[in-house]
């Protein structure tokens, strides 16, 4: 098995274990509050990363996990922040929806709609005029319905700033589309890019259920920023998982199973038909074609991952929650009064 198949595998079962590792604890009443899930982007983030300099910039949305797990985050204090705990990357106090780690170039999480991009934005003029580093922003379909998307492109391409804009188009899984069918939730485009390219920037949409072709496609494109090509958008065609529902994340077939990849299913139908719009078990499927992996191999690679993810809720579970003297530091306006 190449060091590139295990190191890929490894990532996107990273994310899909944190996940449902996540899922298990809301059920059992460990996690509190509202939360967004990642399932069946995996390949997405996996592959930008993988295009990425330390240096590099990073924004995210409310679905972030992916994004920063990708990026190296710790899934222990990625956890721990998520559960409110003084061991998180930012004491506890930004939850899921502004999960960021600083020293990796996630400076910030927005769960505004387009919020980050203006950030993003923002970020690519600083590598310019400190000539090191790119910014990636990550968005999903909705964001080309917020004027701060029409602001930063716009803004990003008349000042030639080092940015890749990637749309994350969740909504219709790719196989699906059929012509003259709109291609996100509401925007009324054939394909998101032909909105960009309207500003003269380039953009291209890729298939988010094949990681080989992203890897491709995110090499290809973070060098033409790099080179001082200016701004670049992709629209990432990608599946929405059956569980994956606005407030409350569901399993509705299960933890995802390694079975599935040798002919196993889901009980669940809608869970069969996702399975085709899955990166996961279709670059699984297709490296045992080619030879490239086993069973075994597999096998062994879930199950670090795995125990890696019992670490990481233990780490959490185990870290306290932070001090009442703590809710007035880190924050912009500090107040005379104490809680
Ligand atoms: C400015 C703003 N308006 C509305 C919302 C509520 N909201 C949260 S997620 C969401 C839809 C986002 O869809 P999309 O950008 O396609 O991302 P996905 O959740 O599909 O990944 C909306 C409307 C918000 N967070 N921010
Ligand atoms: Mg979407």
């Amino acid at each position: 098995m190449s060091a590139n198949v295990s190191s890929n595998l490894a990532a996107m079962l990273k994310i899909r274990r944190f996940e449902e590792q996540c899922i298990a604890m809301a059920r059992a009443g460990k996690l509190p509050g509202h939360y967004h899930v990642y399932i069946g982007q995996e390949a997405t983030a996996v592959a930008a990363c993988a295009a990425l300099k330390p240096e590099d910039f990073l924004f995210s949305t409310w679905r972030n996990h992916g994004h920063l797990l990708a990026r190296g985050a710790s899934p222990g204090k990625m956890l721990a922040e998520i559960l409110g705990r003084s061991g998180g990357y930012a004491g506890g106090k930004s939850g899921t929806l502004h999960l960021s780690a600083n020293d990796l170039g996630m400076p910030t999480t927005s769960a505004l709609v387009g919020g980050s991009l203006p950030l993003a934005t923002g970020a690519a003029l600083a590598c310019k005029r400190q000539g090191k580093g790119i910014a990636v922003a990550f968005f999903g379909d909705a964001g080309l319905e917020e004027g701060a998307f029409y602001e930063s492109m716009i803004i990003a391409q008349v000042w030639q700033v080092p940015i890749l804009f990637v749309c994350e188009n969740n909504s219709i899984p790719p196989k699906d589309r059929k012509r003259g069918q709109y291609t996100s939730s509401t925007l009324p485009a054939q394909r998101l890019g032909d909105v960009t390219q309207s500003l003269q920037i380039p953009s291209e949409a890729v298939d988010g259920t094949d990681l080989t072709a992203m890897e491709e496609c995110f090499k290809r494109l973070t060098a033409e920023v790099r080179n001082g090509g200016g701004p670049r958008f992709v629209e990432v065609c990608c599946s929405r998982w059956p569980g994956n529902i606005m407030t409350w994340p569901e399993l509705p077939g299960g933890d995802w199973q390694i079975d599935w990849a040798f002919g196993g299913k889901p009980d669940v139908d809608a869970m069969v038909a996702w399975l085709s719009s899955d990166p996961l078990s279709l670059y699984l499927k297709k490296q045992l074609a080619a030879g490239a992996l086993d069973r075994t191999q597999i096998e062994a690679i879930d199950a670090a991952v795995k125990k890696e993810m019992t670490g990481a809720a233990q780490f959490a579970l185990d870290s306290a929650f932070p001090e009442a003297s703590e809710a007035y530091r880190h924050v912009f306006a500090a107040q005379e009064s104490a809680l």
